[in-house]
């Protein structure tokens, strides 16, 4: 393995011992460790530069606004950005989504309308697009999943007509891992004259993302999962549309005049930005994307991929076990879910905790995708630069256990199906 052993020695937090066991971190699906140089980079802000920022004329007041637009600058080099005003920052992916919803959705969306989304969305890509749908007047059509966790594209193909907006889709699933072809589903969403919104809070952490390359016109992102403080992430969209999008919050530093009944707005990504932003957050999301950069996004990729090649070879071993999404490593990360015939999801994680082990169970936020699979809940560990065969060792260790402990009969509720 070709990260993971070295790189656990940069994050502080996996040093712990949870219950006298060395902590096996495997939810980074939901947030991702910090390297030390993201701590520090907080301190040394707090320390030395701490101070408002697109306002003071004072040092540290420059200073701050310096290093919060380098992290800007950071970031949007990072995402392949024309520039860096393309990138707004916000707390994460589901502010981002938000934004565009209540933004570009609002204003180009009418009655009769259609918002193309999948079956394999995060709420977080769903539910603003049905509180726009709903003030709207629109209707949201859904891309089928298939059995074997992909997007049914033929589908996809098929929904696409004259009323269709906007397309919003998950570049990674959070709960099957897939990796879905933006590509041809952005190729396709443009020739029926829609915008494609691509929610990349698990592909951004993970793997190279270059947004041109992509043919996406808007891209969340959440600065959290991909070893940046949390309260961080951002929007990336063409600049043109930011141009043409009404602003999302009203407030200070985003006006260039005030008058009694209207104002006038600074120019993107300022427009986006009111009241005081997350200055040391992001400024230490620039830092983790400097230390991403480092080892490099191929590296990390590559590390992942044959890690999710060992899990998923493990798991085969376990009796009961079963993995949902796909098997073939080259549309799939290493986000990996699966359920077990002798006990309900909570009560692996329960039993793996009692271990050390931290995976995370539930509906992951995306219930249609597991109704889809007959599925309340399940099981998943999630895999980031910092894990080994060791972690996956121990789970797999823990997942016997859990057979010991519930025994080998079929739990009722364990899997549905
Ligand atoms: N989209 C996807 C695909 C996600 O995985 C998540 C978070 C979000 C959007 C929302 O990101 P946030 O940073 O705004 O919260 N996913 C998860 C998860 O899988 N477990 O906890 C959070």
């Amino acid at each position: 393995m070709a990260l993971g052993p070295h790189v656990r020695d940069d994050f502080p937090l996996l040093q712990r011992h949870i219950h006298g066991r060395r902590l096996v971190y495997l939810d980074s699906a939901a947030t991702s460790q910090k390297p030390r140089a993201v701590l520090d980079a907080l301190l040394r802000y707090y320390q030395e530069s701490n101070a408002n920022v697109h306002r003071g004329i004072y040092r540290i007041a420059e200073e701050a606004t310096a290093a919060y637009e380098a992290a800007r600058a950071t970031v949007a080099a990072f995402l392949g950005a024309g520039r860096p005003e393309e990138v707004v920052f916000t707390r994460g992916t589901t502010e981002a989504l938000n934004l565009v919803a209540a933004t570009w959705g609002r204003t180009r969306v009418g009655p009769g309308d259609e918002i193309v989304l999948t079956e394999m969305e995060h709420h977080s890509n769903i539910v603003p697009w049905q509180l726009v749908a709903a003030e709207r007047g629109a209707r949201l059509r859904y891309v089928p999943v298939t059995d074997e966790g992909r997007l049914d594209l033929e589908a996809f193909d098929r929904l696409l007509g004259p009323r269709t907006r906007i397309v919003a889709v998950t570049h990674q699933s959070n709960v099957l891992g897939t990796v879905n072809p933006i590509p041809r589903i952005a190729e396709r969403a443009h020739a029926a004259g829609a915008v494609v919104v691509v929610d990349a809070a698990q592909s951004v952490p993970h793997q190279p993302v270059d947004v041109r390359a992509l043919g996406a016109d808007f891209l969340a992102f959440s600065g959290h999962k991909m070893l940046g403080p949390t309260g961080t992430g951002g929007l990336w969209a063409r600049y043109e549309l930011l141009e043409a999008m009404p602003p999302y919050h009203g407030g200070g530093e985003m006006i260039a005049l005030v008058e009694p009944d209207r104002s006038t707005y600074k120019a993107p990504p300022h427009k986006f930005e009111a009241g005081t932003p997350n200055i040391a957050d992001s400024i230490a999301l620039g830092a983790a994307v400097d230390y991403l950069r480092a080892i490099g996004l191929e590296a990390v990729a590559a590390h992942e991929r044959e890690l999710t090649a060992y899990t998923l070879e493990r798991l085969r071993e376990v009796p009961g076990v079963r993995v949902l999404g796909p098997l073939d490593l080259r549309d799939r990360g290493g986000a990996i879910s699966f359920t077990m015939d002798v006990a309900h999801p909570h009560d692996v994680a329960q039993v793996l905790d009692g271990e050390g082990i931290a995976v995370r169970a539930g509906h992951h936020c995306a219930q249609l995708l597991h109704r889809r699979f007959g599925l309340a809940a399940s099981a998943r560990a999630s895999l980031h630069l910092y894990n080994t065969t060791d972690d996956i060792d121990a789970l797999v260790a823990g997942l016997y256990l859990v057979r010991r402990v519930f025994g080998r009969a079929p739990h009722p509720a364990a899997d549905p199906r």
